[in-house]
């Protein structure tokens, strides 16, 4: 067997961007690797969400698309949360177009992401110039799916990774494998007690993705916001995913 590669511990990481920075201050703090995915469709189910995990998660991850009764009232109520509780709000709308379109989706619209996001998740199949129009925030760059099927083969993820390293304001990226010792590396599909869903969603487990592929924070949605205690739920996942990785670094 080939030798096992040693993780670098989140304190010694040479993370140039400032969001990431951040990201990892808080990690240490709180000793939590977990973002939760908020995907419920009300703002007051969100911010209720918001208040049960925030204690728990170093971000909390939203698509502001789903929510019918979204404000620009919301967002300064979900950033008193988040101020309050210390987490970052990242959202995750996996930009995917030609730079220009991005910048207005970005800056623009009912949802002005720009004016609020710490972070954001973006697809790099437009190239790297596409991603310059996201200022003052952390991007986050798919560079390999967790769905069943996904087109993010061996081939891609090396391509993506080339444009993810070269883009400076790109702070980490989603991948459900080791692949980058400078980026951050985020793994969503987590969920401690079911394998998958029957829309494509392939989940492992808190253990697997902090020990297996080395990854810095893992995103839990459903197991989370669709359990019947959050809050304690949340905590179970910060406590499994910390021990499993410092049981990582060993
Ligand atoms: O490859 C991906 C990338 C992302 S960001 N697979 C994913 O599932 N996600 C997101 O993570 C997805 O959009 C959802 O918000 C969350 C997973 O939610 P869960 O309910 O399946 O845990």
């Amino acid at each position: 067997a080939p030798p096992e590669v040693k993780r670098v511990p989140l304190e010694q990481k040479q993370i140039q961007h400032p969001v990431g920075k951040r990201l990892v201050d808080i990690a240490l703090k709180k000793k939590s690797n977990l973002i939760a995915s908020a995907d419920v469709i009300t703002t007051a189910e969100l911010l209720k969400l918001a208040e049960e995990v925030g204690d728990h998660v170093v971000a909390l991850k939203l698509h502001t698309d789903i929510i019918k009764d979204f404000s620009m009232d919301f967002i300064e109520n979900l950033k008193k949360i988040a101020k309050e509780k210390d987490f970052l709000l990242f959202e995750d709308r996996k930009f995917a177009d030609i730079g220009n379109t991005q910048e207005l989706q970005y800056k623009e619209g009912i949802y002005k992401i720009g004016s609020w996001a710490d972070m954001i998740t973006s697809h790099v199949i437009a190239g790297e110039e596409s991603l310059k129009v996201f200022d003052n925030v952390g991007v986050v760059a798919i560079v390999e799916m967790s769905s069943k099927g996904t087109l993010t083969d061996d081939y891609y993820i090396g391509k993506a990774l080339n444009v993810a390293e070269s883009a400076p304001n790109v702070m980490g990226v989603v991948a459900q494998r080791k692949v980058s010792d400078d980026l951050l590396l985020f793994t969503p599909g987590v969920n401690i007690s079911t394998s998958g869903d029957n829309k494509g969603q392939q989940y492992n487990t808190p253990e697997r993705v902090m020990r297996g592929y080395h990854t810095d924070f893992m995103i839990v949605g459903r197991g989370i916001y669709q359990s019947a205690n959050p809050k304690e739920v949340a905590q179970e996942y910060q406590s499994l995913g910390w021990a499993a990785y410092e049981a990582s670094l060993s």
